[in-house]
């Protein structure tokens, strides 16, 4: 149930007696998520005013120079959901192993389990092009109470309850579902509150928009290649825009509300591409599928893919539902 100008707290509060807040846990957690974002959102608004670019001198798990940046929302939202005890673990791509959180109430034992990439996008802050943050909460499947264990991480996009992007950009966005519609939201910074700017933000069935980062072409795989070459091809609608923002959550903002395919193939260079299941892909498919799009690896919808490690890699085609078939039937075919 959405209303016009209604605020983040307000839309939380009017749905938390859907199925799905039963317990208002789930709303605490959203609410959480809100505050962290706004704190990051700050960071990220002065980073060219402080002196906090650069490499932390650190290299994450990703094997990548760690941003100080990244560090900082890294720690924001793991301390923001720490301290309110409102889940039992976290898994980050900033953190190589995921982090118990120990309940201090023995009457009552959490039951969600936040994955979360802090800040995707980070090689971008330093020349000022918009970052995010994605977000993906399950319920635990081990015993409530007993020690969070690696399987409660491990489960397939199917088991989300919940999963969203913050967009750093223009203007400051929560965009999320709990199964139930996409909404968006977008922050007024002068008083710090959250408004609904895009109710049930739906993805057009075809577009006009591909995202790739082209300069990998040689490397792609031959049906990858095809459907490309089909897009630049002057024929019907076509040839379409080629728009690649080299941050996953404003590529697929922007072809949700204008129609497009984002895609991170695996290649010669990258074998299972470059994008990661749980904390990227399953996120951003669980919102394209609630806004009537498709997310697959080019046969298997992402969310039917069982994980089989916390960081592990897959190829990636999210967008219009009618374009991602399109490249699927182009990878399937060569792949005969
Ligand atoms: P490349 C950012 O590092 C990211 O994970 C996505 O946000 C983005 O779409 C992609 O990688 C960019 O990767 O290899 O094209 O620079």
């Amino acid at each position: 149930m959405t209303k016009k100008h209604q605020t983040l707290g307000e839309y939380i509060i009017e749905n938390q007696n859907s199925f799905r807040y039963s317990s208002g846990e789930l709303s605490k957690l959203i609410n959480a998520l809100r505050l962290a974002a706004k704190v990051v959102n700050h960071e990220v608004n002065k980073a060219g005013l402080v002196d906090i670019l650069g490499a932390a001198g650190e290299v994450n798990v990703q094997g990548e120079n760690q941003q100080k940046l990244d560090v900082m929302a890294n720690n924001i939202f793991i301390e923001t959901l720490r301290n309110r005890e409102i889940v039992c673990g976290i898994a980050s791509e900033e953190e190589d192993d995921f982090i118990t959180i120990n309940s201090s109430d023995d009457n009552h034992q959490n039951k969600y389990v936040v994955l979360i990439d802090p800040l995707d996008g980070s090689s971008n802050i330093d020349v000022n092009v918009s970052v995010g943050t994605i977000f993906s909460i399950y319920r635990r499947v081990t015993p409530i109470g007993s020690p969070v264990q690696i399987e409660d991480f491990l489960q397939p996009g199917r088991n989300q309850v919940a999963a969203g992007y913050i967009v750093y950009g223009t203007s400051t966005m929560i965009v999320y579902t709990t199964g139930d519609g996409v909404n968006g939201f977008t922050l007024n910074p002068a008083i710090g509150t959250f408004y609904l700017s895009n109710p049930n933000m739906q993805f057009p069935e075809n577009g006009k928009i591909y995202s790739v980062n082209e300069g990998n072409y040689i490397h792609f795989p031959q049906g990858v290649k095809d459907y490309i070459k089909y897009c630049q091809k002057e024929e019907g609608d076509r040839p379409y825009t080629s728009r690649y923002i080299g941050s996953l959550v404003s590529d697929f903002h922007r072809n949700m509300i204008k129609g497009g395919i984002y895609m991170y193939p695996k290649s010669s260079i990258a074998e299972e591409g470059k994008l990661r299941l749980l904390y990227e892909c399953n996120p951003i498919a669980f919102l394209a599928e609630q806004a009537g799009g498709k997310a697959s690896n080019g046969f298997t919808p992402i969310m039917d893919i069982t994980p089989t490690e916390l960081h592990q890699r897959v190829p990636f085609f999210c967008g219009s539902k009618n374009m991602v078939e399109k490249v699927e039937e182009f990878i399937q075919k060569a792949n005969q």
